[in-house]
């Protein structure tokens, strides 16, 4: 795992947000559902790329082409974060997804692993906005021990190799701690971008 802070300064964070607000406009915040159970996320989502990541009580964790609400595709990736994925995912294939996380102040994300893509060799990319997040990250079991670190607006972080299939999830989100304006997002506090190679290449 590669930790970069403030890899985005305080223009790059704002020139995203902006991009991220376009494709919210075009790509509404949905909530999802656990499967079987049909328990909703605390965490909204939403995505850009030819894939996005969704799940319901019927049909699961899984990638689809089209939002889940309107049927539509997925907006495009923003230039900005197929250029971020050149320069520190160190992967040769163009990432497919980009799913965007929403935390309202009190949403969290339980431990869980990102096992629903066909390829682990390609990295993730986090890119993280707005209020701080206290970030837990384990090994490759449940039961591994675990050691937690802030991850703060304009963060970057990059899960290649054995962190690939690291349990992880968020604990809080501390409040009021960025000074990011991210109230062109309505309800939201934290914002997390995560970029995936989803097919083998
Ligand atoms: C460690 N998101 O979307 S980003 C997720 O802050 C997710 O929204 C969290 O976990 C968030 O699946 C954490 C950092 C992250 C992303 C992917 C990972 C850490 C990871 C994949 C493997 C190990
Ligand atoms: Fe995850």
């Amino acid at each position: 795992m590669l930790h970069l802070p403030g890899h985005l300064g305080d223009d790059a964070q704002n020139l995203l947000l902006d991009e991220v607000v376009a494709v919210l406009d075009r790509a509404p915040p949905f909530v999802p559902t656990m499967p079987r159970t049909g328990k909703p996320f605390s965490v909204r989502m939403s995505n850009c790329g030819p894939l996005g990541w969704v799940s319901d009580k019927e049909r699961g964790y899984r990638y689809q082409a089209d939002h889940p609400d309107t049927g539509e595709a997925w907006p495009p990736m923003p230039r900005l974060l197929l250029d971020l994925w050149a320069e520190v995912g160190g992967c040769p294939a163009e990432p497919e997804a980009c799913l965007i996380n929403i935390y309202g102040p009190d949403a969290k994300m339980g431990l869980h692993r990102d096992e629903d893509e066909a390829d682990f060799s390609a990295p993730v990319l986090s890119v993280s906005l707005g209020d701080t997040a206290r970030f837990r990250i384990g090994g490759l079991t449940r039961k591994a021990p675990t050691r937690s670190f802030d991850l703060e607006s304009g963060d970057v972080i990059v899960l290649g190799g054995e962190s690939r299939l690291a349990f992880h999830g968020v604990d809080r989100i501390k409040p009021r701690t960025s000074k990011l304006a991210l109230d062109r997002v309505p309800g939201a506090a934290r914002i997390n971008l995560t970029l995936r190679r989803v097919s083998a290449f």
